[in-house]
């Protein structure tokens, strides 16, 4: 089964090298020196600074939030609120909900899939202390529209960047818009470290507490200076990504031949994504936008019959689910949430994200690609 993604192994005798050395140190946590390189070395590789590893990229977002202040409501007993998209994978939105937050989903732009900036505006109360943008598929959101909103209306920004490992816009990294950037470092993405994450933040303040913030808030032996949680990268982390890193080149050029055979293919046979003008491609996803849900559900069942495991990235919607509502109290009011959100529920019926990872052949997936182009040529 070729399967949407794949995990990319590098070469074992370099991750082995990496592992003779954490037995020889015996350090295998609390900010080890494989760690302290993988910061340097890809705070050089991605063009930024202060960037914070932890052990994976939905406590990225819960320490960004917690670092930034955003969830503390000095006087208020309602819940912070937090404007985010409804199109994105359920971390997201959970993490917020997770640290006491209110998501509070606006509508995307149905061509970049982004959060659409026209919307926020009308969204904001006085609850509302931040904005939660996705990258979503490594697609710059309109982050000079988001960030000047951001600080005219005094809300952080928060920018979940899981997908966005690499990118830039207009030839600054993408991860350096904002207050905050995330990344997730999953087996899944195009650069991992087993599980694993980052934070980079405009400043060093922040950097600073969240580092105090990953470590129990343990500043010295007998220190404790304040709330914490345990949220840090180990060494085996840290080995897996060092060597990630060291071939990330022969993996984005892997990626980069069947993107291309693909938008080759389909470009002008389906609708693709519509990437921002300035944006980079780091080829983390492939996903098409089918006619209907049931053309989707079709082109499924015969890309699985034919060896292809496709995947629904990302599907719900997620204003449909309950649990992430507004509290009881508030669901009285006039609800100005949910229907306003019309774009996400459509792309999330008809979306999917083709197979795409290093190693994988261009004529693997041209079975895939007839599939999709003449499911098309037979609903026009
Ligand atoms: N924000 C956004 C926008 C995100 O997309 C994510 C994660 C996060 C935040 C949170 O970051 P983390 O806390 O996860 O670091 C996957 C990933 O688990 C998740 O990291 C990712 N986004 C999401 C988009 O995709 P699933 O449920 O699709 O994973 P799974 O296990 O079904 O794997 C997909 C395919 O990969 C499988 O069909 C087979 C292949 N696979 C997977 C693994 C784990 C392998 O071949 N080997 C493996 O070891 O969520």
């Amino acid at each position: 089964m070729i399967t949407v993604t794949r995990p990319y192994f590098p070469e074992r005798q370099n991750f082995d090298r990496y592992v003779d050395a954490i037995f020889e140190r015996r350090w295998l946590t609390n900010h080890g020196p494989l760690e302290q390189e993988l910061t340097k070395r890809l705070e050089t590789y991605l063009g930024v600074k202060n960037l914070l590893l932890v052990s994976n990229g939905t406590l990225a977002l819960q320490i960004a939030y917690r670092a930034l202040g955003i969830a503390r409501m000095p006087g208020l007993y309602e819940p912070a609120e937090v404007i985010t998209t409804p199109f994105t994978f359920i971390a997201t939105a959970s993490s917020l909900k997770w640290e006491g937050m209110q998501p509070v989903f606006t509508d995307i732009d149905p061509a970049t899939l982004c959060l659409d900036p026209a919307n926020i505006d009308a969204a904001i109360t006085p609850r509302t202390r931040a904005i939660a943008p996705v990258h979503v598929f490594g697609n710059a959101c309109d982050v000079e529209a988001i960030d000047a909103l951001g600080e005219a209306r005094g809300l952080k920004v928060i920018y979940d960047g899981a997908h966005a490992f690499g990118a830039t816009y207009r030839g600054r990294s993408l991860l350096s818009y904002g207050d905050a950037s995330t990344l997730s470092f999953h087996a899944t993405k195009l650069f991992h470290s087993i599980e694993g994450g980052a934070i980079i933040f405009k400043r060093k303040e922040d950097l600073e507490r969240a580092r105090k913030m990953i470590n129990f808030g343990i500043t010295g032996p007998e220190c404790i200076e304040e709330l914490g949680i345990n949220a840090k990268m180990n060494e085996f982390q840290a080995a897996m990504g060092l060597c990630v890193l060291d071939e990330i080149e022969v993996n984005l050029e892997s990626r980069a031949l069947v993107w291309h055979a693909y938008a080759q293919a389909l470009r002008g046979n389906v609708q693709l994504q519509t990437r921002r003008i300035g944006a980079s491609l780091n080829y983390a996803y492939f996903p098409v936008i089918l006619e209907s849900e049931s053309v989707l559900l079709d082109v499924m069942q015969r890309l699985e019959q034919e060896g292809f495991m496709a995947r629904r990235y990302f599907c719900p919607s997620l204003e449909s689910l309950a649990f992430l509502g507004r509290p009881a109290a508030e669901h009285q009011e006039e609800d100005f949430s949910t229907p306003r959100i019309f774009h996400s529920k459509d792309i999330a019926s008809r979306i999917l994200c083709l197979p795409l990872y290093a190693g994988l052949e261009v004529s693997e997936i041209l079975a895939a690609v007839r599939i999709v182009v003449d499911r098309h040529v037979k609903a026009a």
